[in-house]
């Protein structure tokens, strides 16, 4: 894929639509996918670090005003730069809190958007993690609202123990890398020497208390320790000298203030290395076909002004996925079987072998690509679908 390309966009009355384009780009990949995403407040940089994930000076377009650029959600396909076999999908929102736009809902939902669909969350700030940074990050609070885990239609009766963990929206949501840019402070707590995430996690520190100021203090800090598996942190300082920020996309390596450069290094070496493959509720591991119906899916459900639901979601791409296995297990079924249809006249205990390990080869395709079939549901829609040709060749 040569370069990024709109994935969601929205439409002005506000309903979000998936692109074409991007779907057809998704269909082709049938590995295993990565997906980053970043989110946060517009004009803080947020397309610039995504091209330096890509590994390339330009990409995600940046805008040199103060109007925001990024509209909807943008995707960048590129091979995982330190795993063969696997895609890195790149996702670049649109910045939120832009008050020209004064959409707040839409904002709310491309952060739920970027949350449902990425492994790795990358919110993006500027200046310092102050209490105005963590609230600006209101967005998390309203999660619980807007994603379900379970389906309303499922019995719950079969809520055991473990049951209960679906609930806990840490089993599956992405990990989280806050970055702060432009950070011009000393790493320093109390005189003493503190890393990143020591930063983060003394910011995201609670404090004591049952009075309304200080819950709405801690409710953005619970929601970020609670929601999600892990917190990390990046500090970048400004890429380059004030006069050379005009020009800073045509700007040269050597050009980048070296403790830029250093950040970023140790930013992408540790995505590469921990972003983890999308997996679904169930620990499903997605191809990036899968990945655009799971978009279409999410992105249906919220136009339809519903709440998207990740049990729903995994059952609707379990039948997709499961009626694609089908139709695969059956042409190579097919195709089998006219291998033996060449060896005619043979028989009939030769071809019943011959049916037989056709069969076997057909279902074992069937069981490498689907999943969640509980009730065998589509393997037996294969068998008597093969069952069928089975009368037909013999
Ligand atoms: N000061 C500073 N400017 C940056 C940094 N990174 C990028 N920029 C510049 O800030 C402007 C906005 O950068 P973008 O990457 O387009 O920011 P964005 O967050 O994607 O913006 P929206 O898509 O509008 O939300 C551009 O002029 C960039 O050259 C940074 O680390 N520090
Ligand atoms: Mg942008």
């Amino acid at each position: 894929m040569s370069g990024p390309v709109c994935l969601i966009e929205s439409d002005e009355n506000g309903k979000f639509h998936v692109i074409k384009e991007a779907k057809d780009i998704l269909d082709g990949i049938n590995e295993p996918v990565v997906v980053v995403s970043v989110v946060g407040l517009y004009r803080t940089g947020k397309s610039y670090l995504m091209n330096r994930l890509a590994g390339q000076q330009l990409g995600f377009a940046l805008g040199n005003t103060i109007e925001s650029k990024t509209k909807g959600i943008w995707m960048w396909c590129i091979p995982h730069p330190s795993i063969t076999g696997q895609t890195l999908v790149l996702l670049d929102t649109e910045g939120l809190g832009d008050i020209d736009k004064g959409d707040s809902k839409n904002d709310s939902w491309i952060f739920c958007l970027a949350v449902l669909l990425s492994s790795t969350l990358v919110y993006n700030s500027r200046g310092t993690i102050d209490n105005d940074a963590v609230q600006k990050l209101h967005y998390i609070t309203e999660l619980a609202e807007r994603i379900k885990i379970k389906s309303p239609s499922s019995p719950s009766e079969e809520d055991d123990v473990a049951g209960e963990e679906d609930y806990n929206f840490v089993c599956f949501f992405p990990s989280f890398v806050w970055c702060v840019r432009d950070f011009t402070l000393e790493l320093e707590i109390a005189g003493k020497q503190v890393t990143e995430d020591e930063y983060l996690d003394f910011a995201l520190t609670l404090k004591k208390g049952r009075s309304k100021t200080i819950s709405d203090y801690n409710l953005p800090r619970e929601c970020i320790r609670s929601y999600f598996p892990s917190q990390k942190c990046f500090v970048f300082l400004s890429p380059a000298s004030v006069e050379n920020m005009k020009f800073l996309e045509s700007l040269e390596e050597q050009d980048l203030e070296p403790a830029f450069l250093e950040a970023t290094g140790r930013f992408c070496e540790y995505i590469f290395a921990e972003s983890a493959v999308k997996t679904l509720k169930g620990g499903h591991q997605i191809t990036g076909k899968m990945f655009g119906d799971l978009a279409q899916i999410y992105v249906d459900t919220i136009s339809s002004g519903q709440v998207p639901c990740l049990e729903d979601a995994v059952v609707a791409l379990a039948n997709l996925e499961n009626q694609a296995a089908v139709e695969e297990a059956l042409q190579v079924y097919k195709s089998g079987m006219e291998e033996v249809k060449k060896k005619f006249p043979v028989n009939v205990t030769d071809v019943t072998q011959e049916h037989q390990s056709v069969s076997s080869l057909a279902t074992s395709e069937f069981i490498k690509r689907s999943f969640k079939d509980d009730n065998q549901e589509y393997l037996k829609k294969l068998e008597v679908s093969s069952g069928y040709k089975l009368t037909k060749y013999g």
